[in-house]
């Protein structure tokens, strides 16, 4: 039986950079995951009807329950049969994929990705298109206009599913299909790289599951079907809290890995992954390669891998992100392209056969074979390129340098800040930008200033106001823009670029190459001042 529920509309449900994220006790009030999920499948309409659709989440606390009312709800909205990952586990790329192998209408991905997790953190949905990307901003606009006139949901009035029991059964008139999470996508990645060479190879790695999603894909992938020793998965296990850590790969976050990686016996090759497995962070031994950089020599040497070996359409790039791949298109004489921040933004790109490989800045690479960002992938790709070459990841980056120059690259996260105060300095920024072409601060010159708005080459759509960015002589750059995935006040990122040539300095320290930049950020916008921030939160 179908029961309608009363509900009146919260003023909060906005989707951010990456679908609905909030506290879980926001969630956990009356009506509220309904209401979000209720308002995705008002929008979706009569697609849903006998359709397939799919549904996953990280692992983290509230994800099982909020599976079981999407489940009822589904039902209720007479989707033909739901597919979920057992436990009802599903790495984002993995929910992607499935997506595409199911030909699904959509999917909800039940995560707050690289946010930590238990019951006084974070909790997100985020629904996926029949592409297997997600929603694009018409879409998340309608779902969030839609939020605010709610006034019912609806749900079978059915017994919970036991999630961890693979196979199928009947809900309502609905099948609900438990499938192993680990197997399609291991295939997809069995297609697209070498493993045979990557087993030859000899290497030694170390990959950090953070305690997250990718704990299953890797030991799957690295130590089952690649023969990696065991124990080169750490915190293999996924936790709904994360073992209390913060699952985002950076610097400071999986620093236990760095270390390892700077010390004397460090593997050849370290990585982790984050909360729902679509960030990656790639450590040589003795060498931090930057997402940016780690998307401009994956895109130059993509063509070792079994996927990528008749060449790439061209390589997309969030605007912040370094300007590093751009050069490696130039190069192979194919187009580059600079969307906003958020994979949304590549998925027209990618399906329109614009591009093959897209990376940014916030640890995110991928390729044509989702429409998400995809951790293990980059892992992959990056092994697939050292069992090709026979070189370590130290030596590709030198010699990635000696070509095409260095794009020294920082990004400084001013976290918590209060909204009115984060909401004025970017309106100030916004305010000066005609008088800073010309201005002169510390040392530099700026070229031109400008707030960026994207034109999509494939639907025209615009995306405007997408982050300031200022441009100085000789190819520094900063960017700032406020960060559109937190739940607590703002995120002020400042995002700070120098280009070194192939002839120049490719060996300065990254802080020391970027200081005047720095300094020029402060200036421009008063960060000091209008946060009382003397220091970044977070380099990474
Ligand atoms: C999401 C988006 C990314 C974006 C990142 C950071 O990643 O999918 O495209 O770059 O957020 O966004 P912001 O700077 O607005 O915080 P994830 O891994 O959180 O889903």
């Amino acid at each position: 039986m179908i029961r309608t529920h009363q509900t009146t509309p919260f003023p909060d449900q906005k989707p951010g950079t990456s679908g609905l994220r909030k506290k879980v006790r926001v969630f956990q009030q009356p009506n509220y995951a309904e209401n979000f999920i209720q308002s995705v499948f008002d929008v979706v309409g009569a697609d849903l009807v006998g359709a397939t659709l799919v549904i996953g989440g990280d692992g983290r606390y509230l994800n099982r329950e909020v599976i079981q009312k999407a489940i009822r709800m589904a039902a209720a909205a007479k989707v033909g049969r739901v597919v979920v990952g057992q436990g009802g586990l599903l790495s984002t790329p993995a929910a992607s994929n499935l997506i595409r192998q199911r030909g699904a209408v959509g999917g909800l991905i039940l995560s707050a990705s690289h946010n930590p997790g238990g019951p006084d953190e974070d909790f997100g949905i985020k629904y996926n298109i029949a592409n297997g990307g997600p929603a694009p901003e018409g879409v998340t606009e309608a779902i969030f206009a839609r939020t605010q006139v709610i006034d019912r949901w609806l749900a079978s009035d059915t017994p919970d599913v036991d999630l961890d029991q693979l196979g199928e059964v009947a809900v309502a008139d609905m099948a609900v299909e438990i499938v192993d999470p680990v197997t399609d996508y291991a295939a997809l990645m069995e297609c697209l790289f070498d493993f045979d060479a990557i087993r030859a190879a000899g290497l030694t790695v170390s990959f950090d599951a953070m305690s997250a999603i990718t704990g299953p894909y890797a030991t799957e992938i690295l130590e089952r079907r690649l023969g990696f020793a065991p124990g080169t998965v750490v915190n293999g296990m996924p936790l709904e809290d994360f073992g209390g850590h913060h699952p985002d790969p950076n610097l400071v976050h999986a620093r236990e890995l760095y270390d390892r990686m700077m010390g004397d016996d460090a593997p050849d090759f370290g990585a982790a992954s984050d909360g729902d497995g679509d960030r990656n962070l790639i450590i040589g031994r003795g060498r931090f390669v930057t997402p940016s950089d780690s998307l401009a020599m994956l895109a130059a040497n993509a063509h070792l891998a079994p996927g990528y070996a008749g060449g790439l359409k061209g390589i997309a790039r969030s605007m912040p992100t370094s300007a590093a791949a751009d050069r490696v298109a130039e190069r192979l004489k194919i187009p580059a392209f600079e969307t906003p921040t958020g994979w949304k933004f590549f998925g027209n790109l990618l399906d329109a056969g614009m591009a093959t490989i897209c990376g940014e800045e916030s640890a995110g690479t991928g390729s044509d074979h989702v429409r998400e960002k995809d951790g293990l992938w980059a892992v992959l790709l990056w092994l697939n390129i050292l069992a090709k070459t026979g070189k370590s990841v130290d030596q590709i980056a030198r010699e990635h340098w000696a070509t095409y120059g260095r794009n020294y690259y920082a990004r400084h996260d001013y976290e918590g800040v209060e909204s009115e105060r984060a909401d004025a300095l970017m309106a100030e920024l916004r305010g000066s930008l005609a008088s800073l072409p010309g201005r002169q601060v510390a040392g530099l010159t700026v070229e031109t200033a400008d707030d960026f708005a994207y034109h999509d080459p494939t639907d025209g759509s615009v995306s405007a106001r997408q982050g300031v960015r200022v441009l100085f002589q000789g190819g520094s750059r900063v960017v700032f823009r406020l960060s559109g995935t937190g739940t607590s006040g703002a995120t002020l990122r400042v995002y700070l670029e120098r280009y070194e040539g192939p002839d120049g300095d490719l060996d300065r320290d990254t802080g020391a190459a970027l200081a005047d930049i720095v300094a020029a950020a402060d200036e421009i916008a008063g960060i000091v001042r209008h946060t009382g921030r003397k220091q970044p939160d977070v380099i990474t």
